[in-house]
């Protein structure tokens, strides 16, 4: 590739670019044969508060790709002894890889190679030399739309926790990895107690309200790792990596015992608290999602049938 010694190499921070950059805080990894190059960038996006890994030939980039998660990544073309259309192939037939954000990162200026990156999935396409900040302000714009795309496609516009398709795109992953390194891992399945009484008593708009209390409450007491999705009207589902389903119970107990305490205001200074019931299961080798959430959900069910508000192995 050309352009190594060509880019400007100054140490003149532009202060809209950069300061774009340090506000997204990605995972980058920069696929490039030319060292000087990576290094550089590197360095500067590094200032930007990325975490940028380097991979200077193919295989070591599907190497890191397998064991990380990135936002974004950057591939030359010309690298040895494998280009970086081979590349392309390995991240577009990998379901987890196939929407990674990726910018060419090449010397070759000729429309043919443009025209075959963006056929075969490019979202970006920058050639050498280049100023670093325009190269971050197109990071920054790239990995901005994507964000946006992802809020629009996997939360639930109410209460701002995951969709359903989320959960599912999500579940299947995790599971992938247990195959590999198994460890526990349970799904609770929470159903309001009497939600119907609260809108028909209240108004509809009280019932949103308590849905996106709910949900709030359940996020600040879960795990980073944990993941919490809206499945249905006033229905919640969480995966709990790492957890048995008796510690599952001990977590949704405390979390059941949090909402009972907590007052929903409604006008002239009323109130009134609600309560859910949740069921457990922990998956077991060989069984399938669906069978996996008919089973909490089932414990769920027996929760109702004994009174509500309990959970439920
Ligand atoms: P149970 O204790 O057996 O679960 O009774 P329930 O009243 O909670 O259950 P039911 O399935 O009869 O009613 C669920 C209600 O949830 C009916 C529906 O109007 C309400 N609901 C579903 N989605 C929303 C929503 O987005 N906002 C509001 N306010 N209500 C919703
Ligand atoms: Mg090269
Ligand atoms: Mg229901
Ligand atoms: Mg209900």
């Amino acid at each position: 590739d050309i352009g190594l010694t060509e880019i400007q190499m100054d140490e003149e921070q532009d202060p809209i670019a950069g300061s774009m950059l340090r506000t997204l805080k990605s995972r980058i990894l920069l696929v490039d044969d030319d060292d000087v190059l990576r290094s550089y960038l590197t360095r500067r996006l590094q200032l930007d508060d990325s975490v940028v890994d380097e991979a200077a030939d193919v295989e070591s980039a599907k190497k890191l790709l397998r064991e990380h998660t990135y936002d974004l990544v950057t591939l030359d073309l010309m690298m040895h002894p494998q280009s970086g259309y081979e590349l392309f192939e390995f991240l577009k037939e990998d379901p987890t890889l196939k929407w990674l954000p990726l910018i060419v990162l090449s010397g070759r200026d000729d429309v043919s190679d443009k025209v075959r990156c963006f056929h075969l999935g490019a979202d970006d396409y920058v050639t050498k030399p280049f100023q670093y900040e325009e190269l971050a302000a197109r990071i920054y714009g790239l990995l901005k739309r994507t964000r946006n795309f992802e809020q629009l496609a996997f939360r639930d516009p109410l209460t701002g926790v995951f969709n359903r398709r989320y959960f599912d795109l999500q579940i299947g992953l995790e599971l992938q990895r247990i195959e590999r390194y198994p460890a526990p891992i349970s799904l609770v399945f929470i159903d309001i107690d009497n939600f119907k009484s609260v809108n028909d008593t209240y108004g509809h708009h009280v019932g949103d309200l308590v849905l996106q209390g709910l949900a709030h409450l359940m996020q600040v007491n879960l795990r980073s790792t944990d993941l919490l999705a809206r499945f249905g009207g006033e229905e919640f589902v969480i995966a709990l990596p790492n957890t048995t389903v008796d510690q599952a119970r001990a977590i949704m107990q405390d979390i059941l015992d949090k909402v009972r305490v907590k007052a929903v205001a409604k006008n002239e200074g009323q109130s009134f608290s609600i309560t859910f019931s949740a069921g457990v299961a922990e998956w077991q080798v060989g069984m399938l999602i669906a069978e996996w959430v008919a089973k909490a959900d089932d414990a769920m069910y027996q929760a109702k049938q004994q009174g509500k508000n309990r959970i439920v192995l």
